[in-house]
């Protein structure tokens, strides 16, 4: 089976580790023989920054380093057993911005990015180039090569109105600043990464992961040809709510959602990505929500069962249900 999973980082990374494990593959490392299962992750890259002169990825090393056992899972983002003695030394010559923290174990992988993109590869190439060593046991693409970066247009604590790039607003202001608009810079004219539309059209199943519906799935929709390819793909597509209770499990993609008018809910999610079939845009057949919710979303096929990825068992079991609507399983 072919499976395409939408992802960003910390929850599509988890919602990858349930994939895997509902289709029989190790969750975590490449399996050891042939498997009739191909899962395709297509990667947010709208995070991506330039700092310090190092190109950091955040969703694709999430990815990379949580399927292939490197992550810290407490943080969720980064290096297990990482050390700090490069942010403190950079630190020490006042050298900014001093709100982003790279741990030294992440900045070789930033360091082997940097140079092979400076050297011409296409980001798609860098990415299989880090996973020979990771062997994430899927295929991570990165939505495109080109570069977009998501820009937040806030009002300063100076007064002042200014766009600033998605990581400086949350990280530095933890998204507390309010969002007038938020805008995935160089989107329109991105095109798909090398195998991203071929993925979506030959899939059984498509898997809205459940990551932010705005900077992280959002921001691959906004990709020219994406949404057509998901409305025209014969596989069924299916997402999962990050929305439980009518707040994110993680995060503050509350934050997002009001930034783009969307109330926080699974419901007002599930309707934001609409349906394929009564919708010029929609992209949903089926949408699974937390147990004990409802959500009515027009002609899309909602189901309600526990959503929490407490363990790969319970994300397996959510992944299962995802492809059993997508009609792949
Ligand atoms: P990020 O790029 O690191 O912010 O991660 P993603 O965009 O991939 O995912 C972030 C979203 O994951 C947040 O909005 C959370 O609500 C959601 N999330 C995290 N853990 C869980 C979980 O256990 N269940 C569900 N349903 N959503 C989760
Ligand atoms: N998140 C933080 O809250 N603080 C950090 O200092 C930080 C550093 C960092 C370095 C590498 C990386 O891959 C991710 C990192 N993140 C950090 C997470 C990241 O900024 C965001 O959570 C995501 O981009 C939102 O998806
Ligand atoms: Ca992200």
């Amino acid at each position: 089976m072919k499976v395409v999973v939408v992802v960003g980082g910390v929850g599509g990374a988890r919602f990858l580790l349930g994939v895997k494990a509902a289709l029989g593959l190790p969750a975590v490392g490449a399996p050891d023989g042939a498997s009739p299962h191909q899962v395709t992750a297509i990667v947010n890259t709208g995070d991506d920054v330039w700092l310090h002169g190092l190109r950091i990825c955040p969703d694709l090393d999430t990815c990379m380093y949580t399927l292939g056992g490197g992550i810290d899972t407490e943080r969720g983002w980064g290096r297990t057993g990482e050390t700090w003695v490069v942010k403190d030394e950079l630190a020490a010559y006042g050298a900014d911005p001093d709100w982003f923290g790279l741990g030294d174990k992440d900045i070789a992988t930033h360091l082997v990015r940097s140079r092979m993109l400076r050297a011409g590869y296409p980001l798609s190439a860098v990415t299989e180039a880090l996973c020979d060593r990771w062997q994430p046991g899927v295929r991570l693409l990165p939505m495109t090569d080109d570069r977009v970066e998501t820009h937040v247009v806030v009002d300063l604590p100076s007064g002042e109105r200014q766009a600033i790039h998605f990581q400086e607003w949350w990280v530095r202001y933890k998204a507390a600043l309010p969002a007038h608009s938020i805008v995935p810079v160089g989107g329109d004219e991105a095109a798909p990464a090398p195998g991203v539309l071929d993925a979506i059209a030959e899939a059984d199943a498509v898997l809205l992961a459940p990551s932010n519906p705005v900077v992280s799935v959002g921001t691959v929709l906004a990709v020219p040809g994406v949404r057509d390819a998901l409305r025209k793909t014969e596989g069924g597509v299916v997402g999962v709510s990050p929305i439980i209770g009518g707040k994110p499990v993680r995060g503050m993609a509350d934050a997002c959602l009001s930034a783009i008018g969307v109330e926080t809910s699974a419901e007002a999610v599930g309707r934001h990505y609409g349906s394929r079939r009564c919708s010029d845009t929609g992209v949903l057949d089926g949408w699974l929500v937390a147990a004990g919710e409802q959500a009515d979303v027009p002609d899309v096929a909602v189901r309600a069962i526990p959503l929490l990825m407490s363990d790969v068992d319970a994300t397996a079991a959510m992944a299962q249900a995802a492809l059993e609507l997508a009609g792949a399983a």
